[in-house]
């Protein structure tokens, strides 16, 4: 009964009978509403969108110089639509296209969506009503929550999977041929068409299981739609492979899957403790700067690589693209599943600081504990580069010791 009245009493009284139609199928929405020249378009949001999840948003575009005393304007069928989703703070994401299917209501519409990770996102409509010749335009923001936001939640299947198909016998020191496959969930079928994200179809990260071996790769498209790769493994163990695509329209997915290498055990430290903020590698210091300390969780992040030269101090100022970016960062949670989404800043003032050897990126915890974070930047021709462990606290646990 509750959301019932919040549900009706921030609806328009013209809408009223449209809410509760609504209110029947889907227990929580946050209807927005504009009117450009004679349409309405009411576009009815989750109360709460996770990440990593199919949701569905809808709308309703209404012809007001039609209207009807209790069922408000008429709804507009057979429009043209167009959806384009993007997130502002990560300029280099692909966008989502989704597909937009007709509702049992003449004139509601929905859109299919799956967010990435959380965060706030834009969502830009173009509806041409029939008879018209130009679309209106309606734009709208979205904040998803991160998908690990409440506890012991059930996450809905994602739309995709990542496989790897030639089910590999995988022993340390020993080339691997990889064939890697993106299935649709629903019809298991083998993705064929990809957009490109920072000028590649397939961006394959793969780590071991405590993190301390890591490589980026990007395996060669085949004809039949998967990817191949041949991959000398350093030890025995779990690794844990990542895939960071984007299938046509579908935007940003990071899928993952586990190999088991068998052979001895690894050599290196596997112990996972925070690392100093300043750390070398290739000739090249780096100082990692936080725009927040301390890091914060749910919430886009500034963090920053300043590139000195390790014998002279001097900035790096030589610094040449690296996949269309001035350089890219990956961060991966202690559990070793958690992908952090974070793309370089790529506006003109960013570009111009990278030249002179600082490197900003933008980047979103989606829950307390220790990540493990690789900067990638390229000079002449090379690839450095610099990792570094962080902690990132609850500080709401912190304070109430909760
Ligand atoms: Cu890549």
């Amino acid at each position: 009964m509750k959301l019932f009245l919040r549900a009706f009493t921030s609806v328009a009284i013209s809408f009223a009978a449209l809410a509760l139609v609504s209110i029947a199928t889907h227990a929580q929405i946050k209807p927005i509403e504009k009117k450009i020249g004679k349409y309405a378009i009411t576009i009815r949001v989750p109360e709460a969108i996770y990440a990593e999840e199919v949701t569905d948003i809808e709308f309703r575009l209404g012809d007001t110089s039609n209207n009807d005393p209790v069922l408000g304007a008429e709804g507009v069928i057979r429009a043209k639509t167009l959806a384009k989703i993007t997130m502002p703070a990560m300029p280099g994401m692909p966008a989502q296209k989704p597909k937009i299917h007709t509702e049992g209501v003449p004139g509601d519409y929905g859109i299919e969506t799956y967010f990435p990770h959380g965060g706030e996102y834009l969502v830009e409509l173009e509806l041409t009503a029939p008879g018209e010749t130009m679309p209106i335009k309606v734009s709208f923001t979205v904040d998803v929550k991160d998908a690990e936001a409440v506890k012991n939640r059930k996450p809905k299947p994602k739309p995709f999977f990542l496989e790897i198909t030639n089910k590999p016998v995988a022993k340390a020191g020993e080339p691997t041929p990889l064939v890697l496959a993106i299935r649709e969930m629903k019809t298991k079928a083998i993705v064929k068409e990809f957009d490109i994200a920072h000028e590649k179809l397939f961006h394959l990260i793969m780590v071991s299981k405590d993190l301390g071996w890591f490589v980026h790769e990007h395996p060669e498209p085949q004809a039949d739609g998967t990817f191949t790769i041949s991959q000398t493994f350093p030890a025995g163990g779990e690794y844990r492979v990542f895939a960071d695509v984007a299938p046509k329209g579908a935007g940003s997915n990071v899928l993952l899957t586990v190999l088991k290498v068998s052979g001895d055990a690894p050599t290196w430290n596997s112990m996972l403790k925070p690392t100093p903020t300043t750390t070398e590698a290739d000739g090249v210091r780096a100082q990692l700067k936080f725009g927040e300390n301390p890091l914060p969780i749910g919430k886009t992040t500034p963090l920053t690589f300043l590139l000195t030269d390790a014998v002279t101090s001097k900035p790096i100022t030589d610094l040449e693209p690296y996949l269309g970016a001035m350089g890219h960062l990956l961060l991966i949670h202690q559990d070793g599943q958690t992908f952090v989404h974070s793309h370089p800043m790529e506006d003109d003032i960013a570009t111009a600081a990278a030249k002179g050897g600082s490197v900003a990126f933008n980047a979103r915890f989606p829950k307390p504990g220790i990540y493990k974070a690789w900067g990638q930047f390229q000079r002449g021709g090379k690839v450095v580069t610099l990792s570094f462990v962080m902690s990132v606290e609850d500080k709401i646990k912190k304070l109430t010791g909760k």
